[in-house]
């Protein structure tokens, strides 16, 4: 080899050696970012609002979804805080957890809502722990809410009262009758009682046992008959849960059934519910018996299927619609609550910080490592910063289109906005998709804790 041509190679090593090094130093920096940014906000919760279920950002006060709090921020915020290292700040959530909450109160909570991130919460603070006293809270937790899993069917009613066990709501969605496989799974794995898994899987196979002749879910069902009570099939608001379970579940307790169930399904959502072009994949609105388009409507939660599509190996499919939901991000620097892709019309204009496109893009960031991808998510982070902060935390927006704020910050926030950033920055760390499954409130369970055989005892398939 001549000199010059040494010369040549040796400069394009170092030109491309310090441009990894450049691009890994700016993953750092907005980690470094991610990581101030979520500690800011939740030292504002912890100041202004602790104790209660949600922090008000712009009136520094706080909020409860119920007539007496059950810690929901915390609760959720907790595996964030762990996997971004701040240990202390954890440290006092667990220990509220295990020395002064009492789950015992006289009120009707959304069985959906808390399963996913009460229970959720809880169990992965002892995933991580292995603190005894904080599976007893979860147990005791689960054992509050499955009076409401007792109706004919195995769906449960809308609302469980903690202390009573009454029940009542006869009407749920899809994603509200199946959302329980991880939750209940990991409880029933951790406490060797098949039961709480058991209680979950009846309700999702009466979901899937709802389909029509070519394979579509409705979105509503009366729990006590177990059928559905219309004819739209979707896989984003109302449902999307549902399908997200029963591709994750399957992945970390290894039960078929549910893979059997997920393979069948997706093949009649991609026949009958995808409308594509030859630069745009959404997912519609299908009427269940026929297969024809009803509509074109779409919400911000829909775009977590992404995220669902690439995990399973659907990648074209995935990356398609991901770019699809990119474009429409990009044209207000925030997601519209509601848009119809049909007539290009915003629908229902808030942005509540939702983690959806965040946790979609992040997926495919983490498994393509191809940088346009990472840009999109630099994109979000920027957006969600001009938009959504106030002098002490983050925001909901009113509008996307004019940005006004309004006083609210969701727990999600906590535990899924942020914890998608930073891992998107992270992906180095042992904290990713290649170790952990992320429920729908992204709360992580560490895949090697499960073993599949014994799973199948103490889950009972
Ligand atoms: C979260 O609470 C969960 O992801 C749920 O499944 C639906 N979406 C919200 C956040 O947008």
């Amino acid at each position: 080899m001549n000199i010059a041509r040494k010369l040549f190679l040796h400069l394009t090593l170092v030109i491309s050696l310090s441009v990894n090094l450049f691009s890994q130093n700016g993953i750092k920096s907005f980690a470094e970012d991610v990581k101030n940014e979520t500690s800011r906000a939740w030292e504002a919760y912890s100041k202004y609002a602790w104790g209660h279920d949600e922090l008000l950002p712009l009136t520094k006060a706080s909020s409860d979804w119920y007539d007496e709090p059950l810690y929901i921020s915390p609760i959720d915020a907790y595996s964030t805080l762990k996997i971004m290292g701040f240990d202390k700040q954890a440290e006092r959530i667990e220990k509220f957890v295990c020395d002064s909450l009492s789950f015992d109160k006289d009120i009707y909570v959304k069985t959906f809502e808390v399963n996913i991130r009460i229970l959720g919460g809880l169990l992965s603070m002892y995933d991580f722990t292995g603190n005894e006293k904080v599976l007893k809270k979860a147990e005791e937790f689960a054992e509050r809410i499955l009076p409401a899993f007792d109706t004919p069917s195995g769906m449960p009613y809308y609302y469980v009262n903690l202390k009573t066990g009454k029940v009542k709501g006869d009407t749920i969605c899809a994603a509200e009758a199946g959302s329980y496989l991880i939750e209940m799974g990991v409880l029933s794995y951790y406490t060797n009682n098949p039961k709480y898994y058991q209680a979950a899987k009846k309700s999702t196979e009466c979901v899937y046992h709802n389909r029509s002749a070519i394979g579509l879910i409705g979105r509503d069902y009366d729990v006590t008959t177990g059928l559905t009570i219309d004819r739209q099939s979707r896989v984003g608001c109302y449902v999307d849960s549902y399908y997200e379970y029963l591709y994750k579940a399957w992945l970390l307790f290894g039960d078929n059934d549910l893979k059997e169930m997920w393979d069948n399904s997706i093949k009649s959502v991609n026949k009958y519910i995808a409308v594509e072009t030859d630069s745009t994949l959404w997912y519609g609105i299908s009427d269940t018996q026929t297969g024809e388009i009803s509509s074109s409507r779409v919400t911000l939660y829909d775009a977590y299927f992404p995220a669902l599509l690439y995990y399973s190996g659907n990648k074209d499919k995935a990356i398609k619609s991901l770019k699809t939901w990119n474009k429409l991000w990009s044209k207000n620097g925030l997601i519209p609550g509601g848009y119809d892709f049909a007539s290009d019309k915003i629908t229902s204009p808030g942005y509540y910080l939702n983690p959806e496109l965040i946790e979609s893009t992040y997926y495919i960031w983490f498994f393509t490592k191809d940088p346009q991808y990472l840009e999109m998510i630099k994109e979000y982070y920027s957006d969600i910063k001009k938009y959504c902060r106030t002098d002490i935390a983050y925001t909901h927006i009113k509008n996307v289109v004019d940005k006004e704020q309004l006083d609210e910050l969701a727990t999600f926030f906590f535990a899924e906005t942020m914890k998608y950033f930073y891992l998107s920055f992270t992906t180095e760390s042992e904290y990713n998709l290649n170790n952990y499954v992320f429920t729908t409130e992204a709360h992580p369970f560490k895949i090697s804790n499960f073993d599949k055989q014994i799973a199948k005892t103490r889950l009972g398939f």
